[in-house]
């Protein structure tokens, strides 16, 4: 078996800092060796030689980021995402994401069954790192219920329902309450997208016939009231049935406040937010201007629940409810398209723009910042991007962490270094996308090397992997719940 030593680094794991080697066995985490252990000894000695040796001096040693929210070669808006599992898991390897959490979609008339097939078909041998899948249920009936016990016994443990996007989507209360109640008797997580869209979609009509036509739109119609009063309704159909509840890519502090709410009367309820909602805005961002694309340009930031009026005090309320735990985990909901024949759609009509921002590749990162601004501390940057992910959707032990017996997924990374967003001069990304949503960012950190399950897939040199190596991953009910 080949054996692996990342030697003088230090290993963060959500409890913190330590000084740590690691040595790795195949494809798994065999030891951590303090210094002057006799294993340590051992190794510096000679007496012990690893195949391999990483150096990781004055870099930090991190668990794979784990990404539970992604949306490969997703249909949407009249296109596709523009990422393929392959293009889009490629360019998570080089953020050190080590493993992601797609979305498989049913809709109207469609079986559960046939289209968590079709996204196996989509993602088997074309990913560089582990994957495993949510489903949505867009069709809340007598079959898709039954199907939810087959899906967890093949290690589909959460399933994703809409309050958005009618007529798509859109699941009604009646078909959240029977879902909950299945959820609640097979120890599924619900998770929600938590907007009302019947009220959105009267909003966008008001606007769209008022002239009201562009990107900056999209944010004015789906106001935080809109999100607010989804969450509390998810939260309180949740409370009347007892099914364990995420609410997916929260953005509206007042949304926040009814999780914190909740969680404080201590129902299970777990939010998670993105690093676009963060750090960008309805002002800044979806009312940009560009030579370019003029008033279009915001269309790059159109993705739902919508970028908020930093006027509003949404953003710092988020990195607030990160820090103490409100808010469980971030992911990217990842749903790249790019300007050029897919976000053009919506020229003239807001309505249309397919909603999403890519970001697979930079969460890591943007979090990292988190620290170096002291919002976080490491090892909460380590627990949002790494450890809570993967307890939140039965991951944890396996990824998540790095301890004996664990996935060698890991991250070395080098807290001085330096990472610019974008495209052009200077800049690149690997994501299949013809604009940045961080164009121009920079920010210090950079990943150096990346190993997923023991191998290197990401070294100084650039991307090393291979799409074959990422295998699906089997989950666990969620480890959150008691
Ligand atoms: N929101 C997005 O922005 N894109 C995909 C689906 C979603 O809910
Ligand atoms: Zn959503
Ligand atoms: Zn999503």
């Amino acid at each position: 078996m080949t054996t692996l030593l990342i030697h003088g680094g230090t290993v963060v794991n959500p409890t913190g800092p330590t000084r740590q080697d690691v040595l790795v066995e195949g494809e798994t985490v065999a030891a951590l060796l303090a210094p002057g252990s006799a294993l340590a000894t051992a190794v510096h000695s000679g007496a012990v030689r690893p195949d391999r040796v990483i150096d990781a001096t004055g870099r930090y040693v991190i668990p794979g980021g784990v990404d539970v929210h992604t949306h490969m070669e997703m249909p949407f808006g009249g296109t596709r995402a523009s990422d393929t599992f392959e293009t889009g898991t490629r360019a998570a390897a080089w953020g050190g994401t080590t493993t992601i959490v797609d979305f498989a979609v049913q809709t109207r008339g469609q079986r559960v069954q046939d289209q968590l097939a079709l996204w196996h078909a989509k993602a088997a041998g074309n990913c560089a790192v582990d994957y495993a899948f949510h489903q949505i249920i867009g069709d809340v009936n007598d079959e898709s219920l039954k199907a939810m016990s087959e899906l967890i016994d093949s290690g589909v443990t959460s399933f994703k329902l809409f309050m958005a996007y009618p007529g798509v989507f859109l699941s009604d209360d009646g078909q959240i309450v029977r879902a909950m109640r299945a959820a609640a008797g097979n120890g599924a997580l619900i998770m929600m997208h938590a907007e009302n869209g019947p009220v959105i979609d009267v909003l966008v009509r008001q606007a769209l016939s008022e002239g009201r036509t562009g990107p900056y739109h999209h944010g004015t119609t789906r106001p935080w009231q809109t999100e607010q009063e989804a969450t509390h309704r998810a939260i309180m159909l949740a409370d009347l049935t007892g099914a364990p509840l995420y609410v997916v890519h929260v953005s509206a502090r007042q949304a926040l406040a009814r999780v914190a709410e909740a969680r404080d009367a201590g129902q299970n309820v777990f939010a998670e937010t993105c690093p676009h909602y963060l750090y960008l805005s309805l002002e800044e961002q979806l009312g940009a201007r560009s030579a370019q694309w003029g008033e279009f340009e915001g269309a790059k930031w159109v993705c739902s629940t919508p970028l908020r009026a930093r006027s509003e005090g949404h953003q710092e309320a988020l990195w607030r409810h990160l820090r103490t735990g409100d808010v469980t985990a971030v992911s990217t909901d990842h749903c790249p398209f790019c300007m050029t024949d897919q976000k053009e759609l919506g020229r003239g009509d807001f309505s249309r723009i397919p909603n999403g921002i890519g970001g697979v590749e930079h969460r890591l990162d943007l979090m990292f910042q988190g620290v170096k601004e002291d919002r976080l501390s490491l090892g909460r940057w380590v627990e949002v991007c790494c450890a809570a992910p993967a307890r939140m959707f039965g991951l944890y032990g396996r990824k998540g962490v790095i301890a004996p017996g664990a996935d060698a997924d890991i991250v070395v990374y080098d807290p001085d270094g330096h990472t610019s967003f974008g495209l052009g001069p200077g800049r690149s990304h690997h994501m299949n996308m013809d604009h940045s949503a961080w164009e121009g960012w920079e920010i210090d950190g950079h990943v150096d090397v990346v190993l997923s399950r023991g191998t290197v897939i990401k070294d100084e040199s650039g991307y090393v992997g291979r799409p074959a190596h990422g295998r699906f991953v089997r989950r666990g009910l969620s480890q959150n719940l008691i």
